[in-house]
């Protein structure tokens, strides 16, 4: 069972009174938001929607979204709620188009950021005992900052070492003791086939018992990949800038999903086409409310990952809802020869084969007369081979178990290991040239 800690039973409030406050806050919020930000209040207006019509939690659904081309349009302080003079922190997201959005929030926002990570940690069994590695990047990303003022408000050794500079990250792992490690899982991958380089294995060498992972999707087979070559356990944990950082979600190991804290951060499930919010059980996309941040308030915020909230509730306790961990964003889905195709299949597909290594790349060409898709997929060391048959017997697996789950057959380039590009942050692991 999971251990007591200090917000231990705001986890575990009971339902009933879980909806009410989520009811009062998101009262509240909307009032604030309408008095406060224009484009909210004509978007409401157009609506014919006011404030006072939130009379229950499905009232939500006559409000309308937000999403990130909002943050850009109405880029930099279109969308904040305060005076400057209690904005306390810029994050920002450079995303890959244009503009960058920005969310100035209070001291109060951080503080509700802070608590979402310490909810997390605590939830992994994290304590003021460990010394928790913080490798995401810090600045205007939120990994930094966000895991380190939860490590720290939980009063673990916090070893803020920020991304990059690899082998030293290892040493500094091996020498202070290291327990706990915050990085994206690609950038886990990186340090773990640095550590095999240097001849540091984790278990024998280091304390490392925890991951938290996040900031980019990645499947329940990579995880099996990283707790079997490190023997460590390892945490998701999920959020997004526009409506905190990391903290928003975070796993407790008892259902396979991610206790999303609701009591600051309400969720919706809406169908990705239609918009219509769908019921608890169906997936779709991830829409979140805010309901304790000031600066920049998000109300039906369209986060574009894909994810179901459980009806059932989680045997650990809590009465927080579990998401579905996001294997993919709506955006991310590639069309390839008229078939809908995610990343993460097939990130699970080749993670099934044993003689590869969780590092590919899917590259996508145009031909004059049709589209190119093909996959380059490391081999392990050992088992790449100047052989043409023990190839050749690798490339029909990863082949077949491709073909089984999305019913295509890319071209597929077994590479040696530690050839394909790696990432200190967010892997970019699909290359699309094809002509629009
Ligand atoms: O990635 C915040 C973060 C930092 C989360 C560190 C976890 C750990 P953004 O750069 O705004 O913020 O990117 C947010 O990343 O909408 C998801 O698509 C993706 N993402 C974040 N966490 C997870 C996760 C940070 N655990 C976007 N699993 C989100 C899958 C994730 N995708």
């Amino acid at each position: 069972m999971q251990q007591k800690n200090l917000f231990y039973d705001k986890d575990c409030i009971p339902v009933p009174a879980l909806r009410a406050m989520q009811l009062e806050k998101l009262r509240k919020i909307i009032a604030y938001e309408y008095e406060r930000v224009a484009l909210f209040r004509t978007r409401c207006d157009k609506k014919g929607v006011k404030p006072r019509d939130l009379e229950t939690l499905a009232d939500l659904a006559k409000f309308p979204f937000m999403k990130k081309t909002d943050l850009r349009d109405e880029y930099p302080f279109g969308l904040t709620a305060t005076p400057m003079s209690e904005i306390n922190r810029f994050h920002c997201s450079s995303g890959t188009t244009g503009k960058p959005i920005c969310i100035p929030q209070t001291a109060g926002d951080v503080e509700v950021w802070t608590e979402g990570v310490v909810r997390c940690l605590s939830m992994y069994g994290i304590t003021k005992d460990d010394v928790v590695q913080v490798s995401y990047g810090y600045g205007l990303f939120t990994g930094g900052l966000g895991a380190h003022y939860g490590a720290e408000k939980l009063g673990c050794a916090v070893l803020p070492t920020g991304a990059g500079n690899t082998e030293k990250q290892i040493m500094l792992m091996k020498d202070l003791n290291v327990t706990a490690i915050c990085c994206t899982p690609s950038y886990f991958l990186h340090l773990a086939t640095v550590a095999e380089k240097l001849g540091v294995d984790f278990r024998r060498d280091t304390k490392l018992k925890h991951g938290i992972f996040g900031a980019e999707p990645w499947t329940d087979e990579m995880r099996s990949k990283i707790e079997e070559i490190s023997g460590i356990t390892a945490h998701d944990i999920y959020g997004l800038t526009e409506i905190a950082g990391p903290g928003v979600a975070g796993n407790c190991g008892h259902s396979n999903g991610l206790h999303i804290w609701e009591d600051h951060f309400y969720p919706e499930i809406v169908d990705p086409d239609t918009l219509e919010p769908l019921p608890d059980g169906e997936e779709g996309e991830l829409v979140i409310t805010t309901l304790d941040r000031f600066g920049t308030p998000m109300i039906r915020y369209r986060t574009r990952d894909l994810s179901r909230l459980h009806v059932e509730q989680c045997p650990c306790g809590r009465t927080m809802r579990v998401m579905d961990r996001v294997h993919a964003r709506s955006d991310d889905m590639l069309i390839i020869h008229g078939v809908n195709v995610f990343p993460s299949q097939i990130e699970a597909c080749l993670l099934k084969v044993p003689q590869v290594a969780p590092h590919y790349m899917i590259e996508l060409s145009s031909t004059a007369t049709m589209d190119r898709f093909e996959i380059k997929v490391e081999v392990i060391d050992g088992a790449f081979s100047d052989t043409i048959s023990d190839m050749e017997l690798i490339r029909r697996k990863v082949s077949a178990s491709i073909k089984e789950v999305v019913g295509l057959s890319p071209v597929i380039t077994l590479v040696p290991s530690g050839s394909l590009p790696r990432s200190e942050g967010k892997i970019k692991r699909v290359i699309d040239n094809r002509k629009k």
